[in-house]
């Protein structure tokens, strides 16, 4: 049996009517991870070590081992990750329904106002100015936020100073439109994480996590070229590892794109 629509999606994506792009980041031990305030336990750098490599080890064979936390480099953030949705029975890596890992995306671009206000929160009127331009934001659909931080260099993509890191990110009223009046699927990011840098001092703190987790909603972080991607019309494939009972894992994020 075949199916019409899926046979043109394959066609289009062969003849580059469709354009895949791959949103991810590489993996390595430079790999930028978020660092947390000094009395919390912080995030391990990602690790390869080598079992064999054509050797007395594994004639034939090269394989590695690898070790990260699971909020590392590109990486998806589910529900299960935070305290606000962590009774969601459908809410971490391995019991999300597939249905949920596949999504429309809109990009919202805001690289200017964060290439001049490292601190720049996106917010709902935003937004409405956006969906003014491109249409509503529809339920079950991403929400993409575009800084160009993904640009950065190591150091300026972290961004410490002493009273902590300065990264773009959303508001708490943008996070509260965004679960109750949009009822998106998750909320994506270039930054290392979905909260601005200093969301620590929010109220609440982390609006990102505290109201998409808590409304059952998933997280992607540290995306690149999303200004590869148009304001609307890409659908993007974000699937975690099935980690048994994972609070969110690293994956690839690929992007179709008209
Ligand atoms: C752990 C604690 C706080 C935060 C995070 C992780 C993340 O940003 C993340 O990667 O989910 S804010
Ligand atoms: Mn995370």
């Amino acid at each position: 049996m075949t199916n019409e629509t899926l046979t043109k999606l394959m066609g289009e994506v062969s003849n580059g009517a469709i354009r895949v792009v791959d949103l991810t980041i590489s993996l390595d031990e430079n790999t930028p991870v978020i660092g947390l305030p000094e009395e919390f336990e912080q995030s391990p750098a990602f690790k390869l070590e080598q079992i064999s490599q054509f050797d007395d080890k594994g004639p034939a064979w090269y394989w590695n081992r690898f070790s990260c936390g699971e909020h590392t480099g590109t990486h998806f953030d589910a529900p299960g990750h935070w305290v606000t949705g962590k009774d969601y029975a459908d809410g971490c890596t391995d019991t999300i329904p597939p249905e949920k890992l596949i999504g429309a995306a809109n990009v919202i671009d805001v690289s200017a106002e964060s290439a001049e206000n490292p601190d720049y929160l996106l917010t709902s009127d935003k937004l409405k100015n956006w969906e003014a331009d491109h249409g509503k934001i529809e339920p079950g659909t991403w929400v993409l936020m575009r800084t160009d931080w993904s640009k950065r260099g190591p150091e300026d993509f972290l961004n410490y100073a002493e009273d902590g890191p300065h990264t773009p990110g959303p508001s708490v009223e943008c996070m509260e439109f965004l679960t109750t009046e949009r009822d998106i699927l998750g909320f994506g990011v270039e930054t290392v994480g979905t909260d601005a840098g200093q969301a620590f001092a929010f109220e609440p703190a982390f609006p990102a996590h505290t109201l998409m987790h808590g409304n059952n909603k998933f997280g992607l972080a540290s995306l690149t070229k999303l200004d590869q991607l148009p304001p609307k019309g890409a659908v993007i494939v974000a699937a975690p590892l099935k980690i048994t009972h994972g609070s969110g894992s690293p994956l690839r994020v690929i992007a179709l794109t008209p």
